[in-house]
C-alpha cells in the first residue's frame, strides 16, 4: 500500500509513438482495464509530449494519438469509469515537469537504463527531452497524486525515480505533499520480448515489423510472425525451470499465458513435450481470437476521429480538475507568487 494517506489513485500512460504492440497490451492495458474493477480512481493518459522526445511526423503523431486512444477504448478502458485524455491538453503536467527538472539530480538521470538503450552511441545527438523524460513522467504521476502505477517491467526504474523525486521534494520543502507511488508490475506479460531476439523487449519502434505483434495485424500476419518467431529446436519441457536459458521459448510461453489469463506453469503443464509445429499454431489461434475483436473495434472507432477527440477533451477537463489545484499548491510550496 502507499506509505501515506492519499486517495488510492492509479495513473499510467502510453506513448503514441507508433502502433500499439502486444507488449503494451499484455504489460499494461490488460491490467489497466482490470484496475477499473478495483477500489481505485483510474487515470490513463496518451503521453504525446513523451512521444516527441524522438522525431514524430505531425500527421503521424495525430494519427497515433487517436489510434492509441482507440486501442485503449477497444481494450476496455471505459471513459465513464476512468479519466482518459492526452497529456498535452493538461498543461499542469509539463509545468510540474519543469519543477521536477529542478528537483531531480543529473546523477539520477545518468543511471536510467532506458535512456542509455535508446540513446546508444548517439547520446550527444538525442534531444534534451529524451534525457529529461523521467522527470516529466514523475510529474504525470504526481500531478494526479497517484498512489499506484501499473506498468511493464521496463518502466520500473522510472517509477522508482518518481518515488525518489517525491521523497526529495517532500524532504526539501518539509512537507508530506506528494505520495510515494507504488509500481504495480504483475502477471506473465510484464516483459514481452522481441520475436526475433529474446534478449530485447518488444517495442513499437523496433527495426523490423516481424519482431512485434501489432494490435492491428490481421490473422495471416499474426500466424506468419509466430511461425517465423525465433525458437530453439527443443520441444517444450516438463517444467518451467527447464526453460531457463531458453529466452525465446520462455517468451512464447509467457505470451500464451498472458493471452489466456493463466500462468506459465499451466501452459507448460498443457504443452509439455509439444514441438513448435504444435505450439506456434495454437499460440497464433489464441492471439487472433483475443486480438481480432479489439482490432475490429479499433477500426470502427477510427472511422469517427471527431468522437475520439471529444472523448479526449472531456477526459482532459476531468484530469485538469484534479491536476491544476495540485500544481497550484506545488507553486505555493515552492514560493512562486501567484497573483491571479
Ligand atoms: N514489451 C513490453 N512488455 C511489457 N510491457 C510493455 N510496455 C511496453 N513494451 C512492453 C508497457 O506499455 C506501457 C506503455 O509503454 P510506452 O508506449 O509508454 O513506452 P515504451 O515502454 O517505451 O514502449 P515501446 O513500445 O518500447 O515504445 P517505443 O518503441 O516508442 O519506445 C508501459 O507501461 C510499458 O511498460
Amino acid at each position: 500500500m502507499a506509505e501515506t494517506n492519499f486517495t488510492p489513485r492509479v495513473f499510467s500512460g502510453v506513448k503514441p509513438s507508433g502502433g500499439i504492440t502486444l507488449g503494451n497490451y499484455l504489460g499494461a492495458f490488460k491490467r489497466w482495464v482490470s484496475m477499473q474493477d478495483e477500489a481505485y480512481e483510474n487515470t490513463y493518459c496518451v503521453v504525446d509530449l513523451h512521444a516527441i522526445t524522438v522525431w514524430q511526423d505531425p500527421d503521424a503523431l495525430r494519427h497515433a494519438t487517436r489510434e492509441t486512444t482507440a486501442a485503449l477504448l477497444a481494450s476496455g478502458i471505459d471513459p465513464a469509469r476512468s479519466t482518459l485524455f492526452n497529456q498535452s491538453q493538461v498543461p499542469a503536467h509539463a509545468e510540474l515537469g519543469w519543477i521536477f527538472n529542478c528537483v531531480a539530480r543529473v546523477g539520477w538521470m545518468n543511471r536510467m537504463t532506458q535512456f542509455k538503450d535508446k540513446a546508444g552511441k548517439n547520446a550527444e545527438k538525442v534531444s534534451l527531452g529524451l534525457y529529461g523524460y523521467p522527470a516529466l513522467m514523475a510529474a504525470d504521476i504526481l500531478v494526479h497524486h497517484a498512489t499506484h502505477v501499473p506498468v511493464g517491467e521496463d518502466q520500473k526504474q522510472h517509477v522508482e525515480l518518481t518515488r525518489d523525486i517525491a521523497a526529495k521534494f517532500n524532504h526539501d520543502y518539509k512537507v508530506d505533499f506528494f505520495p510515494i507511488a507504488e509500481p504495480v508490475i504483475e502477471g506473465p506479460g510484464t516483459r514481452v520480448m522481441n520475436l526475433r531476439d529474446g534478449s530485447k523487449k518488444m517495442s513499437k519502434s523496433g527495426e523490423s515489423d516481424m519482431e512485434r505483434i501489432n494490435m492491428t495485424d490481421d490473422a495471416d500476419l499474426i500466424a506468419k510472425k509466430f511461425k517465423k518467431a525465433r525458437t530453439d529446436p527443443e520441444p517444450l519441457p516438463e517444467t518451467l525451470e527447464a526453460l531457463d536459458g531458453r529466452a525465446e521459448a520462455r517468451n512464447l510461453v509467457d505470451i500464451y499465458a498472458g493471452l489466456s489469463d493463466t500462468t506459465p506453469e499451466a501452459v507448460i503443464a498443457e504443452y509439455a513435450g509439444a514441438g513448435w509445429g504444435r505450439f506456434k499454431p495454437a499460440l497464433a489461434d489464441l492471439a487472433v481470437a483475443k486480438l481480432a475483436p479489439i482490432s475490429s473495434e479499433m477500426s470502427r472507432l477510427m472511422d469517427d476521429p471527431g468522437e475520439i477527440d471529444r472523448i479526449l477533451a472531456a477526459g482532459a477537463e476531468k484530469a485538469e480538475a484534479v491536476a491544476q489545484p495540485i500544481l497550484e499548491k506545488t507553486y505555493d510550496i515552492v514560493g512562486l507568487v501567484r497573483g491571479r
